[in-house]
Formats: structure tokens, C-alpha cells, sequence
């Protein structure tokens, strides 16, 4: 008993009702035996008296009515085909619509949450429209922003459970745990653009296809579109959300709905007096429909198998299946493993010893790389400035080698010049006894004259 209190304990903790109540079921049974580890000296008693922890499930479903539900529903459909209409009429409520233009250059998504109370019962509920799907030109990548929202809302999940301090009791979970997908009731059969959506999504949430605005299209043409649309999905390898069948109490609903699979809606806000009642309907000239009258429409069916039977099975897929995979996928992404290659268990501690290790061993490497590139760079420099220390020397060799020569030949020239100013010296010498002695001569030969 201790053991199957933790488990349930642990199941409170992610508030898993469904689950806890199929626990309960078969607690009464066998499945009891299975799980004592055989040979312990574990053995069953029977009770004298009443002891009380068979209040154990009213316990459950005090706390977490007492700690709130929370939903998240993702509506992908073109702008205008009737996604806000289509949340009004589910919930009785008027959420805040914003009409969105047909100009929007890319799709966005627009998260909006409420606080809701149906008698003693809070829901949180968060409803997430596309905005400008299926609007632009080239269509390529509109599923893009749908798959990031909901990857972000994994990842910020993933971000809260890896702290050391964590506190996931009180964490707003924005994971999206239904996704509708609306359908163009063109009777024809799916555009492309649906179906690369939905595939892009379907190992990421639980896609309910919808065929909105139901009204117009008709009788013998929807029965087709829906068996033409289940045929593509299954072609294409679309992965849709099938109500569980595992369940007793669910499995009773369970075949008339998934062969109703897609549910034809509509969506009106509208009350018309229908017999001496007021209805939500949609009133046309040649008559009204009826959105609560399942031979008008699905949306009943749509209602109770989203609200009233499956939503703790939509919240239980999401955590299990969908972010099981995202976590699986990121932690492999990050190195983690839980085997070695050689099948043995890794503990976490293994793994970032291992990791560290690595690291290390990088680090080391980089290091020595760097310091060889050091002392090249060094040998390098050390030589270039060699280079240009020889190439200063012979500069400067030639240099005073030049000069040498530059003054050897002023010297030689000197040298001339001396010689040159010498002999002139002489001439000049030379040339003032020439003249002093003509003068003599002259003079003698006035004298003789006169005489
Ligand atoms: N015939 C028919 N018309 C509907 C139905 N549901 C909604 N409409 C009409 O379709 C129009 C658009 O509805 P909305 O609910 O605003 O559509 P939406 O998808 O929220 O539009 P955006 O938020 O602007 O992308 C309104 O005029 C609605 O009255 C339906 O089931 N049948
Ligand atoms: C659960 O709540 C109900 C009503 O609020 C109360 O009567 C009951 O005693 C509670 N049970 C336990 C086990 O706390
Ligand atoms: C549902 O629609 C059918 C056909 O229009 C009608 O006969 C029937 O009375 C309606 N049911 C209710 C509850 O109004
Ligand atoms: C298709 C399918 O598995 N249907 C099951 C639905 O639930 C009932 C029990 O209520 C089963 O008998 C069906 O086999
Ligand atoms: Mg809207």
C-alpha cells in the first residue's frame, strides 16, 4: 500500500484524475500483486477495522479542485472561418475577439488566457489563435510560427524542471494540449497547406480536425468530404488525435465518435426561439441551425468528447507523449544519455564527469595549439627582423661605400684645384716680371730717345 500511495502521490503532483481513478479501479484486483518486488517479505494483511485511507481519491479530488485545472487550445484555420466564434460557442462565454486583416505578411499567434469557474471547478483557460494563416502569397513556411509557439512552450517547461529550484506546483504549464484544426468546408478535399500543417504538428500535439462553418455544405457532400479527408490523413501519414479506447468508461463513446472523425461544426452566438425555447442557432431565410442539435450538426459531439470525457486524457497525451518527446530529443541534442554504447546505465553525474572530461580535453587541446602558433609567430617575427636588420646593414654599407667615393673624388678635385691655383700662381709671377722687365726696356729707350 505504501508503495501505490507514492505512486499516486506522484500522479496528484501532475494532477492526473483519469489516470488515478483507472489506478484506483484496479487496485481492487491483481495489479497490486504485481508490483511488490517478490521475496522481500512484502505480504498482504487484511484490516481488523476501519483505518481511513480509503478517503485517499476524495483527498486527491479536494486538492486539486482546490488547486485549479488548466487548458491550453491551439486554433489554426484561415482568417475568418470561424475560430473565435466557434471558442465563444463552446465555452458559453464571449472571449475577446480581434477581427484580423488579410494583409498580415506573416502568420502570427495570438495567446490569450481566462480564468474560469463552472461551479465549485477553476479553469485556467488559454486559448491561442493564428492570425493571418493561410493569407500569404507564398505559403511555405506558415507552419513555421505554429511549430516555434509550441516548441517555446515545451522548452520554457523543459527550463522549469531542469532548475534546481523549481516549483512546477505553482508553474503556469502554456503547453498546448488540443490543437483544432479548422477545415474549409469546400467539400473538395484538403489544400496542401493543411496537410503539410498538420504533419509538421503531429508528433507535437493532439490535432482535432474540425470542418468549420458545417452549415454550408451539404448532407450527402459532407458524409464524402469526411471520408475523403480521413483517407488523405492516412495517405499522407497524419497522425490525429483518436479518442482512447483503453478505458471502460470512456470506451463506451469511443466508436460511434471516432468514426464521426472529422466533426462537422458551427459556431453561433446567436439565440433564436425555436418550439417555445431559445436555442443557439443560425437563422437563415429558408429555415435555422441548430448548433446544439446533433442532427443539424457535430458541434455536441465536439463538446463532449474535447470538454466533458477527454480533457484530462488531451492534458495526460501532452505531457506523456508529445513533451516526453521534445524532452527525450532536447536532452539527446544536449549529450545526455541513459546508455552507454556498450548498454550499461549512465547516471547524470557519469555523463557530465564525461562531458567535463571532454571539455578538458578540448581545452588542453586549444591551449596547445595556441602556444605552438605563439612560438611560430615568434620564429616568424624574430626572422623577418633579421631580414630587415641585414637589409639596414647592406643599406648602410652602401651608403658609406657611396660616400667614400663621393669623397675621394671631392679630394681628387681638390687636389686639381690646388694644382690649378698653383700654376696660375706661377703664371702670375711669371707674367708680372715680364712686364716690369718691359717696362725697364721701355724706359731706356725713352731716355735714349731724348738723348
Ligand atoms: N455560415 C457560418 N458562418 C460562421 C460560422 N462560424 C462563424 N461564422 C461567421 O464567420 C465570420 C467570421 O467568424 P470569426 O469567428 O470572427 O472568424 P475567425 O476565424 O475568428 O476570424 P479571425 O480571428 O479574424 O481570423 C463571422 O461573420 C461569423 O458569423 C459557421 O459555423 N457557419
Ligand atoms: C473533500 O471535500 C468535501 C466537501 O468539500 C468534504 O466533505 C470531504 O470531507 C473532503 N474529503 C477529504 C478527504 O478531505
Ligand atoms: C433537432 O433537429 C431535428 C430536425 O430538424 C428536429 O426534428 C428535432 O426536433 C430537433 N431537436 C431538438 C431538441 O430541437
Ligand atoms: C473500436 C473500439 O475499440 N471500440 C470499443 C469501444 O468500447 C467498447 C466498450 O464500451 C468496446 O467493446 C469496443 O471494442
Ligand atoms: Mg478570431
Amino acid at each position: 500500500y505504501l508503495l501505490s500511495v507514492k505512486v499516486i502521490e506522484n500522479m496528484a503532483v501532475q494532477s492526473n484524475l483519469h489516470t488515478v481513478r483507472k489506478w484506483l479501479q484496479h487496485l481492487d484486483n491483481d495489479l497490486f500483486v504485481q508490483f511488490l518486488p517478490q521475496g522481500q517479505g512484502v505480504r498482504p494483511l487484511s484490516l481488523a477495522g476501519h483505518v481511513g485511507f480509503d478517503s485517499l481519491p476524495d483527498q486527491l479530488v479536494n486538492k486539486s479542485i482546490c488547486q485549479g485545472f488548466c487548458f491550453n487550445i491551439l486554433c489554426i484555420g484561415e482568417t475568418g472561418i470561424g475560430k473565435s466564434t466557434l471558442m465563444d460557442t463552446l465555452f458559453n462565454t464571449n472571449f475577446e475577439n480581434l477581427e484580423s486583416s488579410h494583409f498580415e505578411p506573416q502568420v502570427k499567434l495570438h495567446a490569450q488566457t481566462y480564468d474560469l469557474q463552472e461551479s465549485n471547478v477553476r479553469l485556467r483557460l488559454t486559448v491561442v489563435n493564428t492570425v493571418g494563416f493561410g493569407d500569404q502569397m507564398n505559403k511555405q513556411e506558415s507552419y513555421q510560427p505554429v511549430v516555434d509557439y509550441i516548441d517555446r512552450q515545451f522548452e520554457s517547461y523543459l527550463q522549469e524542471e531542469l532548475k534546481i529550484k523549481r516549483s512546477l506546483h505553482n508553474y503556469h504549464d502554456s503547453r498546448v494540449h488540443a490543437c483544432l484544426y479548422f477545415i474549409s468546408p469546400s467539400g473538395h478535399s484538403l489544400k496542401s497547406l493543411d496537410l503539410v500543417t498538420m504533419k509538421k504538428l503531429d508528433s507535437k500535439v493532439n490535432i482535432i480536425p474540425v470542418i468549420a462553418k458545417a452549415d454550408t455544405i451539404s448532407k450527402s457532400e459532407l458524409h464524402k468530404f469526411k471520408i475523403k479527408i480521413m483517407s488523405e490523413l492516412v495517405s499522407n501519414g497524419v497522425q490525429i488525435y483518436q479518442f482512447p479506447l483503453d478505458d471502460e468508461t470512456v470506451a463506451k463513446v469511443n466508436t460511434t465518435m471516432n468514426g464521426h472523425l472529422p466533426f462537422a461544426v458551427v459556431g453561433s452566438t446567436e439565440e433564436v426561439s425555436v418550439g417555445n425555447k431559445m436555442v443557439k442557432a443560425r437563422q437563415y431565410p429558408w429555415g435555422v441551425v441548430q448548433v446544439e442539435n446533433e442532427s443539424h450538426c457535430d458541434f455536441v459531439k465536439l463538446r463532449e468528447m474535447l470538454i466533458c470525457v477527454n480533457m484530462e486524457d488531451l492534458r495526460e497525451q501532452t505531457h506523456t507523449r508529445h513533451y516526453e518527446l521534445y524532452r527525450r530529443c532536447k536532452l539527446e541534442e544536449m549529450g545526455f544519455k541513459d546508455t552507454d554504447p556498450e548498454c550499461k546505465p549512465v547516471s547524470l553525474q557519469q555523463t557530465y564527469e564525461a562531458k567535463r572530461q571532454e571539455f578538458l580535453v578540448e581545452l588542453q587541446k586549444r591551449e596547445d595549439e595556441m602556444r605552438q602558433m605563439f612560438v611560430q609567430r615568434v620564429k616568424e617575427k624574430e626572422s623577418e627582423l633579421k631580414e630587415a636588420e641585414r637589409d639596414l646593414q647592406g643599406r648602410f654599407e652602401q651608403l658609406k661605400r657611396l660616400h667614400a667615393d663621393e669623397k675621394a673624388a671631392l679630394e681628387e678635385k681638390k687636389r686639381l684645384l690646388d694644382e690649378d691655383q698653383s700654376s696660375f700662381g706661377k703664371r702670375r709671377a711669371a707674367a708680372q716680371l715680364l712686364q716690369a722687365q718691359s717696362l725697364t726696356a721701355n724706359g731706356k729707350k725713352d731716355k735714349d730717345r731724348k738723348k
